[in-house]
């Protein structure tokens, strides 16, 4: 649970500092004078900038405005959504194929943007599933999910997806270690210190189209991973992780894995690595995982399983991996804009952990290890350390940046947002978050170039800010302006599933490269019917292909007989809409799926298993037109032994029969 656990730690962190978490006061009162006229965006007006939230256990990421906080969309990534057919169209299937067949939900933690050159671009976002673990990546361009990777050798994705400055790579930490799966994983739980390890992914991103391809992997310690981040500017070609349960226990990690004074931050040299695999140092290991692309041009998703992967060996190759102690159980790892200060988040701390760049290079050049760690080198706490924040609060999590030297830590225990000054390590200002506030985002706030005016808190627990909806509440995000010098609450709204992490950015970034609509002419849909002239229905036995197309305000074919019970259907609609948000819906009566949402141009399949003889309607779902209403027809089924010729038509009184078969 996620409420108790860290209640836990809150009790935890009480008892060493002495100090007791308690609500904010004046919760009612916490906004005040202009606030409601800074996130007053108003009717017809567009927002200043798109906020990505991830869903957490809905699997999907929304989209927001800020400031208004108004919901734009969900997109559905990792988890069925019947909404838009995502998951259900016999074309979006194949985007959730996995090595265990088909997996239609997860857990979506981390949304993060495609930078160029340590900007963010507004190309592509990505997302990961925490429980099976994948990749997404989401088109800015359509705002749908394009490509979907599966990641061997893991065991929850939750260190992920974070990217280097170009995109270079999207990078995934393991959450649990296990054997890997080339290994046989039918052995004792508690042999974990000898059979289970921590792998960490590197993905490799197509420049141009995006294109996802598991470059290689590295074999690490059985730990957990957390949260990571890559290195900036000079710091490009590393990457920061946080770990736990160095302990390496197998049970109780609430008390076993907080045995340790000090866990790791773990810094990877990737360029080093990428040496070392150009070199063939890497092992090709045999692996089964599920990569899944969707064509904009076929209007399909393709799903391939991949057999290999190549492994390099953090233990064998001793110039990639170091640990860094961090105290307490790090959970968020942030790099500055700068690249030089690396800040680790023990969630069991009272201090705040500022490492240097410049001074961990020199740690490595000097050999100032403490030893080692399961043939890690462990550099000395101090030698790697820039210095620490005293007494910010209690349960620092996550950590955002504004470009203007000042750093915005969550802090889940004392439930509040504390602003400390980079350089000298100050506490600048603190704002009471409602409550118990997760990940931060400030725009920008990963990138090299922040947008400093907002930051936002996405909080687990709401109690008592909303009207009450039952046994279960909403979680929440909250807007701060931070453009002066002290952070001021303008706004807060109820969020779709959980929100973790967050990203936003400047709306200009992406709002004028959005597609309108996809050009019938390139429809390459194998199904596709691009006029009325061309819709049909065929059968092949007991499979059988309706051809249709929608346009204001009708079907064609509307009347279908000669079904029967025992049929696979697929009804392949063609949306020959061209014009600016007009998708038409299907569905038909009895099916046990959901609908086809067919955006203008586009093809999708319905497929429909007839069970029981019978009059079927089926009808357009999106209010399209006035006479959206009359958008509609019907199927006649018959028993499986009948007669009743196939036969179609629109706009006939009497259905003609249909093509040679
Ligand atoms: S996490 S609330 Cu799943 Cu990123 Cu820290
Ligand atoms: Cu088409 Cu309603």
């Amino acid at each position: 649970m996620k409420h108790s656990k860290y209640l836990t730690l809150a009790g935890a962190v009480a008892l060493v500092v002495g100090v007791n978490a308690c609500k904010p006061k004046n919760a009612g009162n916490a906004v005040t004078g202009d606030a409601a006229s800074k996130a007053y965006v108003a009717p017809g007006k567009y927002d200043e900038f798109y906020n990505f939230l991830s869903g957490g256990f809905s699997g999907q990421m929304s989209v927001y405005g800020l400031p208004s906080g108004r919901l734009l969309r969900v997109i559905p990534v990792f988890s069925v959504d019947p909404e838009k057919g995502y998951g259900y169209s016999e074309e979006t299937k194949p985007m959730l194929n996995t090595s265990h067949g088909f997996v239609p939900w997860d857990d979506l933690h981390h949304p993060e943007l495609s930078q160029t050159n340590g900007e963010v671009d507004g190309r592509w976002i990505f997302g990961n599933a925490n429980n099976t673990p994948r990749v997404a990546r989401i088109d800015l361009a359509t705002f749908r999910t394009s490509e979907i990777i599966e990641l061997p050798n893991s065991g929850g994705n939750h260190s992920s997806p974070f990217i280097t400055q170009n995109t270079e790579y999207v990078v995934a930490g393991t959450r649990f270690s296990v054997p890997p799966d080339d290994a046989n994983g039918d052995v004792p739980i508690n042999t974990y210190k000898q059979n289970f390890k921590g792998h960490i992914s590197f993905i490799s991103v197509g420049k141009e189209d995006g294109k996802m391809d598991l470059a290689f992997q590295i074999e690490c310690p059985g730990v957990n991973f957390d949260l990571s981040h890559a290195g900036k500017d000079k710091s490009h070609g590393w990457f920061f992780f946080s770990c736990y349960n160095t302990e390496q226990a197998n049970t109780l990690l609430e008390v076993n894995a907080s045995q340790r004074d000090k866990d790791f931050i773990m810094a990877v040299n990737w360029k080093k690595a990428e040496e070392y695999l150009k070199a063939g140092k890497g092992k090709k290991q045999s692996v089964r995982y599920a990569h899944n692309v969707y064509n904009e041009k076929t209007h399909t998703a393709t799903s391939e399983i991949k057999t290999e992967v190549t492994v390099l060996d953090a233990k064998e190759l001793k110039d990639i991996c170091y640990f860094i102690p961090c105290p307490k159980s790090p959970h968020g790892c942030d790099v500055d804009p700068t690249g030089e200060y690396i800040v680790g988040s023990g969630k069991l701390a009272a201090l705040i952990p500022v490492f240097s760049f410049d001074k961990i290079q020199k740690a490595i050049a000097d050999k100032a290890f403490e030893g080692d760690y399961e043939g890690i080198p462990v550099i000395k706490y101090d030698a790697a350390l820039y210095g620490e924040v005293k007494k910010p609060g209690l349960g620092p999590l996550h950590t955002e940046f504004d470009g203007k030297g000042n750093a915005y830590t969550s802090f889940f225990v004392s439930s509040e947002v504390v602003k400390w000054n980079i350089k000298d390590l100050k506490v600048v200002d603190r704002a009471p978050t409602f409550y118990s506030v997760g990940h931060l985002c400030v725009p920008g706030g990963d990138s090299r170039k922040p947008n400093a005016k907002y930051v936002i808190a996405y909080n687990k627990i709401t109690k008592d800010r909303y009207l009450p909806t039952g046994p279960e509440l909403a979680q929440s995000a909250q807007l701060y302006d931070i453009s002066g010098d002290k952070m001021q609450l303008i706004l807060d709204f109820p969020t779709i599933g959980e929100p973790h992490y967050a990203q936003a950015c400047a709306a200009d970034v992406i709002k004028n490269r959005s597609v309108k609509f996809f050009k019938i002419d390139e429809n390459a849909n194998q199904y596709a019917s691009k006029g009325e002239a061309t819709t049909k229905v065929e059968r092949q036995g007991k499979v059988v292909h309706v051809y249709m197309t929608a346009i204001r305000s009708h079907f064609s074919p509307d009347n279908i007989e000669g079904i029967k019970v025992g049929d696979e259907v697929y009804f392949h609609v063609t949306n020959l809409e061209q014009d600016w948000d007009v998708p038409h819906g299907f569905a038909i009566k009895g099916a046990s799926n959901a609908e086809l949402l067919i955006m203008p141009g586009e093809t999708q399949t319905l497929r429909w298993d007839v069970e029981k003889a019978g009059m079927y309607p089926m009808y357009c779902t999106d209010f399209c037109s006035a006479l959206h209403q009359e958008m509609q027809g019907y199927v006649r089924v018959s028993p499986a032994g009948s007669n009743t010729p196939l036969t179609f038509s629109t706009g006939k009184t009497a259905p003609e029969p249909a093509a040679a078969q």
